[in-house]
């Protein structure tokens, strides 16, 4: 209680004595000195660190106060200031369920109310006058019905803010102070009016005008949520303005086109070309639909800043394209710009949408993380109150859609989007607290939808008294159009020239879509990929140079292999890296040096290198310890950074795979020249990010003409670990690869590892690269790999029988991954010489020219057969059916299952055992060695 000074000190031992018995026994003190207490402890709680607000109000009344610690009983007019408090915070704090934001409905009722009757205040004291009226930004005490009208237009007109669940008291304050100035409406002058209308216009205009060409085609129409265009209008001149130089956005359907046009200035004309459904200009890319496609543009503001936009192309499966978002920011954030203040990401998210997908919440989980932080999204939902036909009831159980925002402590605005200038000054905070304080904000405009989920749906199926009122409900244009007129703004003959004019372009473009013959797509960051044309069927197949100076790749292995003598590590690290370099010096490199070594040479050659996924700075199976710490202090120290001047970033990410895949892909797509690795855990996980993989990775070249060059390393093979931790679910990549759209190897050895990690940057083009990586093989003694064989070699996509007198060959083998060293040890073991093992490295594409030399050389054979531990309906086998049916191949394989492998450990040894022995012919005899290294 030291803070109030103006308690007088006679009495301050008494009262501090009192308020010790009031925290241990509340009702143990007279109940005058109880309330007063109270209201002690909610000023405490609530403005003591954040600023000394609180104080005024009750230092003027400190004589009054005086009189109380004197014993006396605490004057009413005291009381009373800390009832008005109450109610001021109440304002702040449950002000936004008050709110005039819903255009069409009805707001749910929710208790209690800001009845002044319930803060023990009541309507003779509304000509009273309060000096806690200066703790809502009045000049002075005011009456309790001036606070509230003032409160009333702060937190209950057309926006509603959340923003106590804040505990930030820096960001708390500046929230407040902004919603204070000009109590929350916006000041804009007869230009930025205007210039509002003219966007509204536009966006209200175009899709009237689409709706009358094209009836009754699916277009997602924004009407009801219009004013989304001057929002976005707004919010990316008020960022630049702030120092943003480049924007990101990701959205679905709804409004796309309108954005589209409206804001990335795509032509009208473009547009209806594309609704007439013509073809896109090149054969090979099968396109997609028009509200899936992106953009890139360099737009100038309102206030004549230039600001690159992008909008990233996005699959049906909505909230998935957000992930991309962040991941793209942080690229160009790494790559150019080095401040977060400068690249603004903006997700655009569907009411249904942001409630109901759980990757909105990994993503928000992002938001501080240091391997995936953006410096801050601005999320806005165009919130039509219902999604497809699912009305918002049923759609969420939380109060609001944003409610994510609770996680990351952001703030909210609710915004009755009819209202475009309130739409407007939301965006202003928006873009001002992202500034300030690189975090998310949340801006939900609540409109409505004004026609069914597409324009064929009919919506009074659903909900049909919602659009008896909507049917009636003027656009937003409409509105502000009445408003600006009531304002003497424009005139009418302005807005009848605004509107016709605009009208005629669109007559004109809509003429002159008739001419093209074949739709163009725009091609999204397409600058940035100017170095790497598309590459053309078959190329990939062409043999790339990965050699390194064998000097200096020993040399750049034995730094990265060595701690600084000055620094302390635990045992166990200073043991392994010591048997690095043991490796190096006996010239027999492990897998993880492999790796190591790609990376780092990838690195003195200019690159940058990104690994992120679950615990990839030690790596799961503890081989890679990328991140090494200091046993006492925890201080870290990482190899590969200090070996070159280009970026190495390993990065542990939180425990996702959708969002973080999705992450990774969207910085491979913004990051060319940076290998980019995603790790899984384990294999089986990927499936959790298995829209990113359908969706992007096999897709996006042919439906956007997007290349990405993103390696995911899939730990994978069946080592007795039960139905799980077994399977990367090679045959799912298999049954996506076409057109050459990615790449799909399994190696065995680290340096066809190493050569096919440094191909990837080779390349004059990018593909995405999927490696079914070893486990057990990490370790085995026979996975090693000479320094000249990284040095001096190159990808082997089959790896032949070195061993094999192809003459003698009567059964040709063909595997993949660990299961060869399996039978490379029955081999030997048997001695047997009428069987050659081959491996395929590089699973897809099959390099064919490759596959034809070794099924010639072995001329005698009697057959071919393909092994494998996955079961028969797992693994590679329908896909190798399909590519060598020709040649008669058979398979043998554990019998079909539903599960990737046995659950226990003993089923596992046995089943393994069975398909060597039958590849040997060797009928259920039992494997005399463990099948497992
Ligand atoms: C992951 C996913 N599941 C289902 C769908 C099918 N779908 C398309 S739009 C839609 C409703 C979306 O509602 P909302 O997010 O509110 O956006 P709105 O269409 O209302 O703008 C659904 C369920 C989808 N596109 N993506
Ligand atoms: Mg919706």
């Amino acid at each position: 209680m030291d803070k109030f000074s103006f308690l007088n000190a006679a009495h301050s031992q008494l009262i501090e004595d009192l308020y010790q018995q009031y925290l241990k026994y509340p009702d143990s003190v007279e109940p005058s000195w109880k309330s007063f207490f109270q209201g002690f402890d909610f000023a405490l709680e609530n403005y003591a660190d954040d600023d000394s607000s609180a104080a005024p109000a009750m230092s003027a009344n400190s004589a009054a106060v005086s009189n109380a610690a004197a014993g006396t009983e605490i004057p009413e007019d005291i009381k009373k200031e800390f009832k008005v408090l109450n109610l001021i915070e109440a304002y702040r704090h449950r002000g936004h369920l008050f709110t005039n934001t819903n255009p069409v409905r009805e707001r749910r009722h929710y208790e209690p109310t800001l009845d002044i009757e319930n803060f023990g205040l009541t309507q003779a004291d509304l000509n009273v006058k309060f000096n806690s009226a200066a703790e809502t930004g009045l000049s002075g005490a005011a009456t309790l019905q001036q606070i509230i009208d003032h409160l009333r237009k702060i937190y209950c007109e057309s926006i509603g803010v959340e923003y106590m669940h804040i505990n930030n008291v820096d960001e708390k304050k500046f929230i407040r102070e902004w919603l204070q100035v000009n109590e929350n409406h916006a000041k804009l002058s007869a230009e930025e009016k205007t210039e509002i209308l003219h966007k509204l216009n536009q966006a209200v205009a175009f899709e009237n005008y689409l709706h009358t060409k094209f009836v009754g085609q699916k277009r997602f129409s924004l009407e009801g949520g219009e004013s989304l265009i001057p929002a976005l209008d707004q919010l990316i001149s008020r960022s630049s303005q702030l120092g943003v130089d480049e924007v990101v956005l990701g959205m679905a359907h709804r409004g796309r086109l309108n954005v589209l046009t409206n804001i990335f200035g795509k032509s009208y004309k473009q547009i209806f070309s594309e609704f007439e459904g013509k073809e896109f200009e090149e054969d090979v890319f099968s396109g997609d639909v028009k509200y899936h496609l992106g953009s890139s543009k360099k737009v100038k503001t309102a206030s004549g800043e230039e600001v690159s936009i992008n909008l990233t192309p996005n699959p049906s499966h909505l909230e998935t394209v957000a992930a991309l978002v962040e991941g793209i920011c942080r690229a160009k954030v790494d790559d150019k710009y080095k401040d977060y203040k400068k690249v603004l990401p903006i997700v655009i998210h569907g009411d249904g949408a942001i409630a109901g997908q759980g990757i909105v919440y990994e993503i928000a989980q992002m938001m501080t993380l240091e391997g995936y932080k953006t410096g801050g999204t601005v999320h806005i939902v165009v919130n039509n109150q219902v999604s497809f036909t699912t009305n918002y009831l049923d759609a969420r159980s939380s109060t609001y859609c944003t409610d994510i925002a609770k996680v990351t402590e952001s703030p909210v605005m609710h915004i009755n989007a009819d209202d475009v200038e309130a739409v407007v000054h939301a965006m202003r905070f928006a873009a001002d607290f992202r500034a300030q304080f690189g975090k998310d904000v949340y801006i939900d405009l609540l409109g409505y939808r004004k026609y069914g989920h597409n324009e064929g749906d009919e919506p009074r199926f659903t909900q049909p008294n919602l659009y008896k009122s909507i049917s009636k409900h003027p656009n937003p244009r409409e509105i502000y159009k009445a408003e600006l007129i009531k304002e003497n703004i424009v005139s009418d003959e302005v807005l009848k020239k605004m509107e016709t004019e605009f009208k005629a372009l669109l007559d004109e473009d809509f003429d002159a879509s008739k001419e093209i013959e074949r739709n163009t797509m725009d091609i999204f960051m397409e600058d940035d990929w100017k170095a790497f044309p598309i590459c053309p069927r078959g190329a990939m197949q062409n043999s790339v140079d990965t050699t390194y100076d064998l000097g200096q790749l020993k040399e750049l292995a034995i730094k990265m292999s060595t701690l600084p003598s000055d620094k302390k590590f635990i045992n166990k690290i200073t043991r392994l890296y010591e048997t690095r370099k043991k490796m190096i010096e006996a010239n027999s490199l492990d897998w993880a040096l492999g790796e190591w070594l790609a990376y780092a040479t990838l690195l003195t050659e200019g690159n940058n290198v990104r690994i992120s996924g679950e615990d990839v700075e030690r790596g799961t199976f503890s081989h890679r310890h990328a991140v090494v710490k200091t046993e006492d202090t925890e201080e870290e120290f990482i190899p590969l950074r200090h070996i070159s001047d280009s970026r190495f970033d390993v990065y542990n990410s939180h425990l996702s795979e959708y969002a973080v895949l999705g992450y990774d892909y969207g910085y491979a797509m913004a990051s060319p020249n940076t290998l980019t690795v995603w790790e899984a855990q384990f294999g089986d996980f990927v499936n959790g990010a298995q829209i990113i993989v359908d969706q992007y990775l096999a897709a996006a070249e042919e439906k956007w003409k997007i290349q990405n060059g993103l390696v995911m390393l899939l730990p994978h093979g069946s080592e007795g670990q039960g139905a799980e931790h077994s399977s990367a679910r090679l045959e799912r990549f298999l049954t996506l690869c076409a057109n050459e759209n990615m790449i799909v190897a399994n190696c065995t050895t680290p340096a066809n590892y190493f050569h096919l990690l440094r191909r990837q940057l080779k390349f004059n083009f990018r593909k995405p690269l999927v490696v079914m990586t070893p486990k057990s093989l990490l370790r085995h003694p026979r996975v090693v790999s000479p320094l000249e064989d990284l040095a001096q070699g190159s990808f082997q996509p089959i790896l032949d029988d070195t061993q094999a007198d192809a003459s003698k060959v009567e059964k040709l083998v063909l595997c993949s991954g660990k299961l060869y060293y399996e039978l490379l040890t029955k081999k030997e073991e048997l001695a047997c010489e009428n069987i050659a093992l081959v491996r395929l490295e590089q699973l897809y594409p099959l390099q064919q020219d490759k596959v034809d030399e070794v099924l010639e050389k072995y001329s005698n054979r009697k057959q071919v057969i393909w092994v494998q531990e996955e079961p028969e309906n797992m693994g590679a086998w329908s896909y190798i059916l399909r590519n060598f049916r020709s040649h008669g191949i058979e398979v043998i394989a554990p019998v079909q299952s539903g599960t990737p492998a046995p659950g226990s450990h003993k089923m596992f040894e046995r089943n393994q055992a069975t398909i060597i022995n039958r590849v040997f012919d060797r009928q259920d005899e039992p494997s005399k060695r463990p099948v497992t290294a």
